[in-house]
């Protein structure tokens, strides 16, 4: 028996009852792509998920149900909010289970493996996307019991203790280059019930940005599926599922106009009863496609605005201007789509003034009919923003990962802002915007 873990998130909203927060209550996509091939292989594999828990005792429970599973491989699927939850887990677990293979998995960890292998709380990482490697372990599992360690040193990807001595396969990040040789998620995995917004679906994966601040510059460049076995798992979703809204949880969802013209032309020819929402590159949209768009069924959309002062986006790779981010924004509120805007205050090079810029620039699509979402800058592991921290003039001043939670408090000071003054600017602006 293998069994997956989602732990749980300190910062995770469940039981909100505000819009926002309802709208990211979803299921753990990436494992159930996992379990997904880990079922098709013929073996047998359950996921758990921390997250739909509404209690300690309802926890304990879960992991007794784990315990008398006596799984062979369990697997944690690591956030870096969820990083110190998911070292008290697998130390509880570890005591009790010591014939079990822990393997983890996940963004934080891709990036951070060493420190749970040296605590003795993981036996294996995999260092990025899971689907190929998870099934060669298995089989070297399978094949040669407890010295499996000696035949890892092949196994791409991965990080491990052997002989005392740290191995780290190359390559850094791994990817799954043919899409198509994944199969699609198998939703009975997880009971779907639980979810505000359970209806996720991935058109793509990678990015072709270089955002600096960004933790999925580092996932790949972009890969894509084919636009017929998108359609089919919308179909599915929509006629198995009863869903009528999809969200599609891509890095960007357009980044390449005829691309996107195409898969947006097959959902309009599909019919299907179903809007959607998806998170797209300010670039990548002109009249064309936000009519398209538009027909097709988006119903909301997400825009990385990130700042309203042009050097500062340049600073950070982000190939955007915000005098494109008025228009196309405007463009979308006229057609009646609900529009997103992500805004980021603490970035390296901000000063008080760029980020008044930002606010203005947040309180002006506020009144518009935009949402924002302002986040105080978070460096995630993989990012720009933490492997060069240095060199950027950043400081992180609190190292508890269960608070780099975006809409928590800074973490870091910049060259020209304290962690006190970005959490004062913050808050400010904050209210500014809760008046409007
Ligand atoms: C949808 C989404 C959410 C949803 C659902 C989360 C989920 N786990 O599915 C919600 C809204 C809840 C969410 C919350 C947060 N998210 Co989020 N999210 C995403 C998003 C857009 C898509 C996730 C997804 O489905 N990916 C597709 C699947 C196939 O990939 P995957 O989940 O990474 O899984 C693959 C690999 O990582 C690996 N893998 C994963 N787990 C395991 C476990 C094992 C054992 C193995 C072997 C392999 C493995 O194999 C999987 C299959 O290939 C990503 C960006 C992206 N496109 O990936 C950001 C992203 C993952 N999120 C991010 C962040 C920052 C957060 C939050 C911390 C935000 C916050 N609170 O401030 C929280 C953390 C919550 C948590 N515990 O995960 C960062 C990750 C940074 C980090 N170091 O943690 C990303 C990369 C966005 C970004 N660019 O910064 N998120
Ligand atoms: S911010 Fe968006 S465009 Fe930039 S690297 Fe991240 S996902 Fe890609």
């Amino acid at each position: 028996m293998i069994v997956l873990i989602y732990p749980k998130d300190p910062n995770n909203t469940k039981n909100s009852s505000s819009f926002m927060q309802a709208s990211l209550d979803m299921p753990p996509l990436g494992l159930l792509y996992l379990g997904t091939v880990i079922k098709k292989s013929g073996e047998p594999v359950k996921v758990f998920d921390f997250n739909s828990l509404e209690n300690q005792d309802m926890e304990d429970e879960m992991i007794q149900k784990i315990v008398q599973l006596k799984p062979q491989i369990i697997g944690f699927s690591v956030a870096t909010t969820s990083y110190p939850y998911t070292c008290e887990l697998a130390k509880k677990m570890k005591k009790i289970l010591n014939e079990t293979i822990f393997i983890w998995g996940g963004h934080h960890v891709s990036f951070q493996s060493e420190e749970p292998l040296k605590r003795g709380i993981a036996d294996i990482v995999i260092r990025g996307e899971g689907e190929e490697v998870i099934l060669k372990i298995i089989r070297i599992l399978k094949d040669y019991g407890n010295n499996y360690k000696q035949h890892l040193k092949d196994v791409e990807g991965i990080s491990y203790i052997y002989q005392n001595q740290i191995h780290y396969n190359k390559p850094d990040y791994l990817v799954v280059k043919d899409l198509e040789n994944v199969p699609i998620p198998d939703r009975t995995l997880l009971d779907l019930s639980k979810y505000k917004n359970a209806s996720t679906i991935l058109a793509s994966r990678g990015c072709i940005g270089k955002c600096k601040f960004c933790a999925s510059a580092c996932m790949g460049l972009p890969r894509e599926r084919e636009i017929s076995s998108i359609i089919y798992e919308m179909d599915m979703l929509v006629k198995r599922y009863g869903y009528r809204h999809i969200n599609f949880v891509d890095n960007v969802f357009a980044y390449n106009k005829k691309r996107t013209k195409e898969l947006l032309e097959a959902i309009c020819k599909k019919q299907l009863p179903v809007t959607f929402s998806a998170e797209v590159n300010i670039n990548f949209m002109d009249e064309e496609i936000v009519e398209l768009f538009k027909k097709a069924g988006l119903k909301f959309v997400q825009f990385g605005i990130e700042s309203g002062n042009n050097k500062i986006l340049k600073s950070i790779n982000k190939t955007i201007s915000i005098e494109r981010s008025h228009s196309i924004v405007k463009r979308c509120l006229e057609e009646g789509i609900h529009v997103v805007c992500s805004m980021l205050i603490g970035l390296p090079e901000d000063t008080e003034e760029t980020i008044a810029e930002t606010v203005a620039m947040a309180k002006q699509f506020k009144k518009e009919g935009a949402q924002i979402v302002l986040s105080c800058m978070v460096p995630y592991p993989g990012s720009e923003v933490f492997e060069k921290a240095d060199e950027l003039g950043i400081k992180i001043e609190n190292w508890d990962y269960a608070q780099w939670n975006m809409t928590n408090r800074s973490v870091i000071s910049t060259k020209y802002l304290s962690r006190r003054k970005i959490d004062k600017l913050y808050n400010q602006a904050l209210s500014e915007l809760n008046a409007i």
